[in-house]
């Protein structure tokens, strides 16, 4: 009997155990850093196309894989010149967990093969990377270190020999990433408790990361403070959402959404908080077309570390004319506030709460496992 129990207990923790790393790969979030436009850095290029002299500025100069913009390129110069590459200085020693390369679109470029150098403080250049030989054409290309590298530049290597038959390489965009991770689903969910609306102020979002269904402009446009800049969906279809990572656990006890009226006439969207139990929804809208400017507040404080708005529905009434194009949200403020305690028994802590189920199931196993040895000994 004790053994069985002790099996049964021992399967528990392992099931336990398997839910809780599962959840935790779940709700990691990462968050890239393009350490190659930071203030201070330099770039350098070994050409562009008819002008062989590296940093050349006519054509297409190698600057333009620093700009944040896929559809500007660095056109190499003829490759009979030698191998080509392109480059980031940084401005002090960053450490750095991956890259990625965007290559034109263009008929003029076939990269098969490239190459990353870096240099640690000194002016030699030392191989991390070699990409794999490539048979088709790549557009975008992108790599995680298998361990962080602290490093002073960073360069793309195009050997000319691997140019798949054309006299030059483009590129469109070399991002080098620092990597910045988040966990998120560790709140408590509803807390039952209503708020003090004197009290509510709005949340700074600086720490906070976004992610986003589609991108055409970026969804960190949606909580950078300023209404002139907005995320925006590629196209129209829906559904479509944006969510809010937080770095720390908050009780929310609003939002603030304001939508481009311009080019979005949203008719239905819900919202949801990330908990310990999942995504719970916490606002649900339907029928009309939503307000410019909505602001809701919540009948009691959500313990969250994440947010995510859906937007399920969207109609003709944009004010440009065309219907809606896209899904354009200029800013989506939080709000928390000071939870009013409830005059009857406290709030039991949640750790506490998980303690006594500890207690009491042990308690009734140990109860449980006495009455039947007594019941075993009284049959005997
Ligand atoms: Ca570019
Ligand atoms: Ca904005």
């Amino acid at each position: 009997m004790k053994r069985l129990m002790a099996s049964l207990l021992a399967l528990c923790i392992l099931l336990s155990c398997t839910v809780l790393i599962v959840n935790a790969e779940e709700n990691e979030f990462v968050k890239k850093e393009n350490l190659a436009i930071m203030e201070g850095c330099t770039y350098s290029w070994s050409g562009t196309w008819q002008n062989n002299g590296v940093d050349s500025e006519a054509g297409d100069p190698g600057h333009k894989c620093f700009d944040g913009n896929v559809d500007t390129k660095w056109g190499s110069a003829d490759v009979a010149n030698g191998d080509q590459w392109v480059l980031v200085r940084f401005p002090e020693a960053v450490t750095v967990d991956g890259f990625k390369l965007w290559q034109d679109n263009g008929p003029w470029t076939n990269i098969t093969g490239f190459k990353i150098q870096v240099q640690k403080n000194s002016d030699t250049w030392e191989d991390v990377y070699e990409s794999e030989v490539f048979t088709e054409k790549w557009r975008e290309f992108e790599y995680t270190f298998e361990t962080p590298l602290t490093i002073t530049a960073f360069r793309v290597y195009l050997p000319a020999d691997k140019a798949g038959g054309k006299s030059a390489v483009e590129l469109t965009e070399v991002q080098v990433y620092k990597y910045h991770r988040y966990s998120y689903g560790n709140g408590n969910g509803n807390t039952q408790l209503e708020y003090d609306a004197e009290t509510k102020t709005e949340l700074p979002l600086d720490g906070a990361a976004t992610d986003a269904s589609s991108t055409n402009n970026p969804s960190s446009n949606a909580i950078d403070g300023s209404n002139n800049t907005k995320w925006s969906t590629i196209g129209s279809s829906v559904p479509q959402w944006i969510q809010i990572i937080l770095p720390v656990v908050e009780n929310l006890s609003g939002f603030r959404l304001v939508a481009d009226f311009n080019w979005t006439d949203i008719r239905a969207y819900y919202v949801e908080v990330a908990t310990k139990d999942g995504w719970v929804k916490v606002y649900e809208h339907s029928g009309n077309s939503i307000e410019h400017f909505q602001e809701v507040d919540f009948d009691s404080l959500w313990n969250t570390d994440s947010i995510r708005f859906t937007i399920t529905e969207v109609g003709p009434d944009a004010l440009q004319g065309h219907g809606t194009t896209s899904i354009d949200i200029l800013e989506i403020k939080l709000f928390t506030a000071d939870a009013i305690e409830p005059e009857t028994e406290p709030e039991t802590n949640p750790q506490t709460s998980d303690m006594y189920i500890i207690f009491i199931l042990g308690m009734t196993a140990v109860l449980g496992l006495s009455l039947f040895k007594r019941r075993m000994t009284v049959n005997a």
